[in-house]
């Protein structure tokens, strides 16, 4: 059974159907989408609460209904853990999304035209750090930096084209980097050419908050994120940082709030780009913010990491090629060429197995975005039903055994996929891994 949905059961069964589907596959499979993970019950439950009834533009004390002294509370109670957390001096916890929150980020502290640079899309980055297509190439002038032919990043090339292109915006942040990012390295960069640096931490928040990786916040002007991915929390978007300046104001008129970057930030928010948050959504990221704020967090965090190394470990002792060879973080960009396999097609095959995984360019991809030579996993999901590293060692044997039984897009054994399939079934249906807010 799903957690509470006897409602929707009644109301709208097909409705009802498909959640259950969505649930039983959730339960089922193997998770390794490095961006996925599950919300725990509480943090479900407050998404479901009557805050999603409300709307409140504006801020706590200064909204344009009348009606919010609980919503005031609420989001107060998230700023707060949100600061508290993360050791910063401002959070903002209306972002619909981490796209949002980007969006808040340029259109606070930019003029559109203004040079940017962030990872690139194929290198790793997201679509909001400067992707074709996207309003932060569309409206500002996008200069994406990638790593190295290995996949590493070189802060000296970082270096060397931020000196040339002297962006307003430098971005340290991606999708589908395995490796711990250097954010003083990052600061130094932005302080030498005159640029605000934006940490996009939505990867890697949790580690963070776990203190696995370094901590972005005493060298970045701006910090954003999602709210669900390693932190666990509803889907959103989280602004934070330091209560700094913006560049080039006057000691005097940088004692306005709206001369300072979180009071830009809050007004790029609402009215600036959006409207009414979904103080449900705020409500639930504040009791995930209390969750990651418990003990037991930390060690989550820490047994994510040693997942992903578990795991990079046995892949690369199966044959597999590491973008860089390994990881550090929660994930792991695997390319498939050596092993004649499409990465796309891999994905598929994973997803026939059940295992969900996303097919990724790697550097110097030569194939087009949708038919990509890599794939993507990582450890969140795993972790979060327990998983450890004797876990990671059986999911690194189905890799290799589902890559054996393929030849090019082809599979040449379709009884091994069958056979992992029930491997996998049984682990995931024996009671040892429970998914928080999933009873079947
Ligand atoms: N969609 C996210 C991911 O999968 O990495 C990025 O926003």
């Amino acid at each position: 059974m799903v957690f509470g949905f006897e409602h929707v059961r009644r109301m709208d069964p097909v409705a009802y159907d498909l959640a259950v589907k969505e649930a039983r596959k959730q339960s089922e499979q193997i998770r390794l989408i490095p961006s996925e993970n599950y919300a725990s019950s509480a943090v479900l439950e407050a998404l479901s609460t009557s805050f999603a009834n409300k709307y409140s533009e504006g801020y706590a004390g200064r909204r344009y209904y009348e009606g919010q002294e609980f919503v005031d509370q609420v989001e107060l109670l998230a700023i707060e853990r949100a600061k508290k957390l993360f050791g910063a001096e401002y959070a903002n916890v209306q972002p619909y999304s981490g796209s949002p929150a980007n969006l808040a980020v340029y259109f606070a502290l930019l003029q559109p035209g203004d040079p940017v640079m962030g990872l690139g899309l194929p290198a790793g980055g997201h679509l909001t750090h400067g992707a074709r297509l996207n309003f932060s190439s569309v409206y500002y002038q996008s200069h994406p930096y990638v790593g190295r032919e290995d996949g590493w990043l070189d802060y000296d090339q970082i270096r060397d084209q931020a000196l040339k292109v002297r962006p307003r915006l430098l971005i340290a942040g991606g999708t589908a980097y395995p490796r711990l990012w250097d954010f003083a390295a990052m600061a130094e960069i932005a302080r030498e050419v005159g640029a605000y640096l934006l940490a996009d931490i939505a990867h890697i928040n949790g580690l963070i908050i776990g203190k696995v990786h370094p901590d972005p916040v005493p060298h970045c002007d701006v910090v954003s994120s999602t709210t669900h991915k390693l932190l666990r929390g509803p889907r959103g978007g989280l602004v934070l940082g330091k209560d700094r300046a913006l560049q080039g104001v006057s000691e005097a008129d940088a004692l306005k709030r709206i001369n300072r970057i979180p009071g830009r930030i809050d007004r790029a928010i609402i009215p600036g780009i959006q409207g009414g948050p979904h103080v449900n959504q705020i409500a639930a990221l504040a009791v995930a913010l209390e969750e990651a704020s418990r003990p037991d967090y930390a060690a989550y965090a820490a047994q994510v990491v040693k997942n992903a190394r578990a795991l990079a470990e046995g892949l690369l002792d199966r044959g597999f090629d590491l973008v860089t060879g390994g990881t550090d973080n929660h994930l792991i960009l695997i390319d498939l060429r050596n092993k004649g396999i499409p990465g796309w097609r891999f994905a598929r095959v994973l997803y026939e197995a059940g295992i969900e995984a996303n097919m990724n360019s790697v550097p110097n991809d030569p194939n087009p975005p949708l038919k990509p030579a890599g794939v993507r996993i990582g450890t969140p999901a795993v972790t979060t039903r327990g998983m450890k590293e004797a876990e990671m060692a059986h999911i690194a044997r189905w890799f290799g055994e589902l890559a054996d039984a393929m030849s090019g897009e082809e599979v040449v054994r379709p009884e091994v996929v069958d056979r992992v399939r029930s491997e996998i079934l049984e682990v995931t249906g024996s009671g040892r891994f429970p998914v928080p807010g999933i009873d079947f």
